[in-house]
């Protein structure tokens, strides 16, 4: 039994349902809410810092989304090859460290930073993220497969990439100067298990920090 702890508009869990959607694979959906403190009391005992994506398989705890959709592809294989072997797994991994490190770090250093207290404000790292961004996606315009971030499969990558750029979008616009993820970030919306995700996370959108935009 499969029981993944979570929540519907945060980034990192969807990049957890995407994988488990796309392969169709039955899980328990606990969500981190208010009137389920039950369930924010077994994160805290699995997840030191209490981040989640948490997934408990058979009571046995994996934290850390890409470890969790490893564990997912070793233990409760789907349609899908989420991280291939050589080559092409080397560079799965490369993506996905890039748009966890630099696309949804850096996007989260201005959305933090707005739930800071009065005079715990950094107005110079979040200017520094905001730059860091404009150079993800440069870096990004030039490495971006067609249809996937690794051309024809669909996998880990893909799974980071879609909530990263979805709401990196809406902290620094992604913009016509990069006109292929720009198409890569419409194409991602289109996939079925990712569009699952940002419906599911739609009712929660007064949420986001810095105002979510009127369109996506
Ligand atoms: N590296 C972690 C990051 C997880 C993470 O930052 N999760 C966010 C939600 S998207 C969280 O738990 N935030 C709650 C907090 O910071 O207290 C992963 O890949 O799972």
């Amino acid at each position: 039994m499969l029981e993944l702890f979570g929540h519907p508009f945060s980034s990192y869990t969807q990049k957890v349902l995407i994988a488990l959607w796309a392969d169709d694979t039955p899980f328990e959906y606990r969500l981190l809410e208010s009137d389920h403190q039950e369930n924010a009391a077994i994160l805290k005992q699995h997840s030191p810092f209490g981040l989640f994506p948490l997934l408990l398989d058979g009571g046995q705890p994996v934290i850390e989304s890409t470890p969790i959709i490893e564990h997912l592809q070793a233990h409760h294989r789907g349609r899908n090859m989420w991280i291939p072997e050589g080559e092409l797994g080397r560079r799965v991994r490369l993506l996905d460290r890039f748009f966890d490190l630099h696309v949804m770090g850096n996007m989260q250093v201005p959305v933090i930073d707005k739930l800071r207290p009065d005079g715990a404000n950094d107005p110079f790292g979040v200017q520094r993220a905001r730059e860091r961004l404009h150079t993800a996606y440069d870096w990004l315009e030039g490495q971006i497969g067609e249809p996937y971030a690794v051309g024809d499969t669909f996998t880990l990558a893909d799974c980071a990439a879609a909530p990263s750029l979805f709401y990196a979008d809406w902290v620094e616009v992604i913009g016509d100067q990069r006109p292929k993820l720009k198409a890569y970030r419409s194409r991602f919306l289109a996939h079925p298990a990712v569009s699952r995700a940002v419906e599911e996370g739609r009712p929660y959108r007064h949420y986001f920090p810095l105002g979510a935009p009127d369109r996506d």
